[in-house]
């Protein structure tokens, strides 16, 4: 039965104000100072919580539904939520939801960022310079590589790959190639300037390659020693998706041996620890996975969060209609298309956790005159 007050558990100290809406219609439990939460303290902490608003730092799957009864919402403070075992929460039926749109821009600014300190060697003049080595001008220090009009790959062409693509075609003249699970509308690739590639293609191609691609098992290491090897030895790579996508050991060997000039990392594989390797070398620059992290765009995203979260649980002005929800919670829907054979359909879903969104859907029970029906994004 549904709580009148749900109890919802926030896991990290986000902003006071913007997490106080929630006790309007909730029982708050926030965590006061930043906290390393171990499985079991996660586990505990959702025993009696039918909502929680979480961060990358928490991880949900089935061991911890299983602790969760009453469980109904995880509201994720970001876009990534490789964090959520997607398939553990639509078995129990759980609302997840993320953050995307509100930080696309901040984090394409970062990626540039990074890319432009790495590939223009900012961060190590800066360091060198500080160490009093600046003795005399010289024509040859720290020599770097152009940005402008060099050839930018993009991995994973999302919201924020398209970001990083606007910038670099319409900002620095860069002739912008992708690579992409699938391949953009063609109006969409002339709106940003990008021409699709093959993975190998881009490689081989690009003089700088940021990743912007989610995680997931199947892309682990994506980018190893081979796809390293593949790529111009003059090249910059940027990683401000997920560390689990390059092989952190293969990548400083190939800085350190002069197989790649440079790199800007933004995220590690067991962040918030950094390979001793990575932090040895001077051609590489590091950030504490700050993309996200203005101001402004942070207050975003916890509001986004908020608003999913009271949403999932049936309460606020949004109440049962979160607005970016990630899981796909079966829920009665009106396909606008035509219902064909089989019971296969293809139709703007209008009223799903999806809201708005164009989905094709296989139809598994029609309810009414096939127009309503109950379905599976
Ligand atoms: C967030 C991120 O700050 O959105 C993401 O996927 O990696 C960052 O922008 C982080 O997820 C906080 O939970």
């Amino acid at each position: 039965m549904t709580a009148a007050r749900p109890r919802v558990w926030v896991s990290q100290p986000l902003f006071d104000d913007i997490v106080d809406q929630l006790a309007a219609h909730c029982d708050v439990d926030a965590v006061a100072t930043v906290t390393e939460h171990t499985p079991a303290a996660v586990a505990a902490a959702l025993r009696e919580a039918d909502g929680a608003l979480i961060t990358l730092n928490e991880r949900i799957g089935a061991t911890e539904l299983a602790a969760a009864p009453q469980l109904r919402a995880i509201a994720n403070v970001g876009v990534g939520y490789n964090n959520l075992d997607i398939a553990a929460l639509d078995a129990r039926e759980v609302i997840a939801t993320n953050t995307p749109d509100v930080l696309t821009e901040t984090t394409a600014d970062l990626g540039f960022a990074l890319l432009m300190a790495a590939a223009r060697r900012i961060t190590e003049s800066e360091r060198w310079l500080r160490d009093g080595q600046w003795q005399q001008w010289s024509f040859s220090t720290m020599l770097g590589a152009d940005i402008h009009g060099s050839t930018l790959g993009i991995l994973g062409m999302g919201r924020i790959g398209q970001g990083i693509a606007r910038r670099g075609h319409h900002g620095f003249g860069m002739n912008v190639l992708y690579h992409n699970r699938s391949r953009l509308p063609e109006a969409v690739e002339r709106q940003v300037g990008a021409r699709y590639a093959g993975f190998d293609e881009l490689l081989a191609q690009v003089d700088h390659l940021v990743l912007v691609l989610p995680y997931s098992a199947a892309n682990h290491h994506i980018i190893d020693a081979a796809a390293l090897a593949k790529m111009k030895p003059t090249a910059t790579l940027v990683n401000i998706a997920r560390g689990g996508l390059v092989d952190e050991l293969a990548l400083a060997d190939a800085l350190a041996n002069g197989r790649l000039a440079a790199a800007g990392l933004d995220v590690y594989e067991g962040e918030p620890a950094v390979r001793p390797e990575l932090l040895a070398l001077r051609n590489v620059v590091l950030t504490p996975h700050i993309g996200s992290a203005s101001l402004a765009t942070r207050r975003a995203m916890v509001l986004l969060a908020v608003d999913n979260l009271a949403a999932a649980l049936g309460v606020g002005p949004h109440a049962g209609h979160p607005p970016t929800p990630v899981t796909a919670r079966k829920t009665s829907i009106a396909i606008t298309g035509t219902a064909g054979a089989g019971k296969t359909a293809t139709g703007t879903i209008t009223d799903i956790t999806g809201a708005g969104k164009t989905a094709t859907g296989v139809i598994t029970d029609i309810a009414g005159a096939g127009k309503s029906a109950t379905g599976k994004r």
